[in-house]
């Protein structure tokens, strides 16, 4: 290896001394490396072999298996800044706080170094980050997420990086026997300097509270970042959506987490002749390209998609993309070695041990699920079936259309097309969903999480929303994405899902590139543009054993529900006070007055 950038071995030696750990190592993301990584983690225990190829599963300690929300903090200048969505920390306290939790706390453990970027390497659009970590499987799986390795160290000679300081908080003293998951939960503390901009995360060894590329760089210190600069940092998929006449259209998708990106982003449609192909799964940086268009890269390069009701028949391409180099995490695994998950077979298989390798019998009265609800597997997105080959492209895919989503059981229409722009920005900033089991807490409670990035928007909501607005403004009319808002997750009073979802979304999927094309015509309503229940303009339903009436209610304006929605809106917004662009403020004012019409008229 050539000699690392001063900037780089700089930082690396302060930490070193400042963490104590037993051992350096820059780490190249080789093919060797990673064989040599999954060795060591096959002695420690952290990882156990599986029967699918070049596949290893991991137990994590059962107090660190989500993204810690309440432990997830921004540290701006003032608490202005963070917003009344963040948990601001004041910076001072907080560094002086967590340094002195990171003094020795490597102790006894090895210091991995590793660049990364997020977006092709020297593409404009690309930002580049080192993190430090003691964490072996860390190590291991920001080689699947980043780019990460020798080219991207080789930019730090030249570009800026964003320093990521990550330790488990669990030092060996001398002698000491090792965990197969070490952590910290109790003190575990994720910290966000936009004004640096740096991330330093201690205590907690899982997904994006520790694979500090993802949510911590490319969407909180991302949108700070996206703000200054004039671009947008996005919780969204990207895919490509072809017609049977050949004619393709790009998607971006924000959905809250585990509430479906990952399967849209891989689709298999049950309509002839339609394609999908996979970009990006999880985030989106989107500029404006010289073309006048919103281009979007997919900054990451692995999935770390959820396990559980992942199968055959609903992901078939996920299930192809994590046969052979996947590490799972808190899965099940069955007795001939391989994984297991709620919702994989309708059956499970005998002789299953659980997530946290206990053996595991279905209907023991109190046994909880095989696999924790958020299991995940962390693969290269080069391993999908469908990946487009745009994935890599550094000027981005251009964007025709932007899709909000979230789970609801009731009122949000099955699709519902913007009026404009702004009525796109409008909807986006009232997304609301049922909580998952991606965040610690409670799941299946409303919140409001606009644009799906509630956790991950690391400044003011506010002005997030007015930086939405902004880039419409510098959009031409004709180049602006249209937007939707669509919701997968209705429920009919049986408690049944009203839509069949996954594959079949590509029956929404093709009405919204009817739209596009200018060849299906909509129902204008009180709260948006909706499909038709029936003939050539509907969703194309052929084949589909709905329930009776499913189609007419999943595409109605439910005038209680959304005077309700209204209410629930005007309360959120007033949260933000006068950081609320007053155009939101007027949008919500101008539904609520189509809607009286409406329940005048009905
Ligand atoms: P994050 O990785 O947390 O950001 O999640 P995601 O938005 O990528 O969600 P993902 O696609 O992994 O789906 C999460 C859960 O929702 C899985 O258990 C899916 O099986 C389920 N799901 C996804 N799409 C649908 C759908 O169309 N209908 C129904 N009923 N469930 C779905
Ligand atoms: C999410 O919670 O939105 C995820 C998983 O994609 S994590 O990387 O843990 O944030
Ligand atoms: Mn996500």
């Amino acid at each position: 290896m050539t000699a690392p950038p001063a900037s780089v071995a700089r930082w690396v030696d302060e930490v070193t001394q400042w963490c104590a750990p037993a051992a350096v190592r820059w780490c190249d993301g080789s093919p060797e490396e990673r064989a040599d990584l999954c060795r060591l983690l096959v002695e420690r225990g952290t990882l156990i072999p599986l029967a699918r190829p070049d596949s290893f599963l991991a137990r994590s300690h059962p107090g660190d298996v989500a993204r810690v929300e309440a432990r997830t903090v921004i540290c701006s200048a003032t608490a202005q800044d963070a917003g009344p969505t963040n948990r601001w920390a004041d910076p001072d306290l907080t560094r002086a706080d967590l340094r002195a939790r990171f003094r020795g706390s490597m102790a006894g453990r090895t210091l991995y170094v590793l660049p990364f970027a997020m977006g092709p390497i020297g593409a404009a659009a690309t930002r580049y980050g080192v993190q430090l970590t003691d964490s072996p499987y860390v190590a291991l799986s920001m080689a699947v997420m980043t780019r990460l390795g020798t080219a991207a160290l080789d930019r730090l000679h030249h570009d800026p990086f964003v320093p990521c300081w990550h330790s488990l908080g669990a030092p060996l003293a001398p002698g000491q026997a090792d965990v197969p998951w070490p952590c910290d939960p109790e003190r575990t503390c994720i910290a966000h300097f936009p004004d640096q901009p740096a991330i330093w995360s201690y205590g907690s060894g899982y997904g994006g509270n520790a694979l500090l590329g993802k949510k911590c760089l490319a969407l909180r210190i991302g949108s700070v970042l996206a703000q200054r600069e004039g671009w947008m940092a996005e919780h969204m998929l990207l895919l490509a959506l072809t017609s049977p006449e050949g004619r393709t259209w790009h998607l971006a998708g924000a959905f809250p987490s585990a509430c479906g990106k990952t399967n849209l982003a891989m689709l298999a449609p049950t309509l002839p002749g339609w394609t999908v192909r996979c970009i990006g799964d999880d985030i989106a940086w989107l500029r404006i390209g010289a073309d006048g268009r919103l281009r979007a890269i997919n900054p990451e390069a692995g999935f770390f998609g959820v396990a559980p009701w992942t199968s055959l028949a609903s992901n078939p391409h996920g299930m192809a993309t994590i046969a052979h180099g996947a590490i799972f995490t808190n899965t099940a695994l069955t007795a001939d070695r391989d994984v297991w998950w709620e919702g994989m077979t309708a059956q499970p298989p005998a002789g299953l041990t659980d997530w946290q390798g206990r053996a595991w019998t279905p209907g023991t009265p109190g046994v909880g699920p095989a696999a924790h609800p958020n299991a995940r597997y962390t693969v290269p997105v080069t391993n999908c079936p469908i990946l487009d080959p745009a994935w890599h492209d550094g000027e981005g895919v251009p964007i025709d259309a932007i899709l909000f989503g979230g789970r609801r059981m009731g009122t949000i229409p099955l699709v519902n097309e913007a009026l404009s722009w702004e009525h796109g920005v409008f909807l986006g900033s009232t997304c609301a969903s049922e909580t998952t089991a991606a965040a610690e807490g409670a799941t299946g409670v409303v919140r409001h999480d606009p644009f799906a990035m509630l956790p991950f928007c690391g400044y003011h909501m506010g002005d997030y929303f007015a930086h939405w607005l902004e880039m419409g403004a510098r959009l031409d009319a004709a180049k602006r994405p249209r937007v939707y808002y669509v919701n997968w997750f209705r429920k009919g009073s049986d408690g049944r899902w009203l839509w069949p979802g996954f594959g079949d979304n590509a029956r929404v999927l093709a009405w919204i590139a009817g739209r596009l094309a200018g060849s299906t015509s909509a129902r204008r309503t009180a709260v948006g543009n909706l499909p038709a229940v029936d003939g050539s303009d509907a969703i194309d339903t052929s084949g589909l054993s709905l329930a009776p009436g499913a189609m007419a209610q999943l595409t109605a304006v439910d005038v209680a529900g959304w005077t309700r929605e209204i209410a629930s809106v005007r309360a959120f917004y007033a949260t933000l006070g006068n950081r609320l662009p007053a155009a939101l403020a007027r949008e919500l004012d101008q539904l609520q007055s189509r809607l009286a019409a409406t329940a005048k008229a009905g």
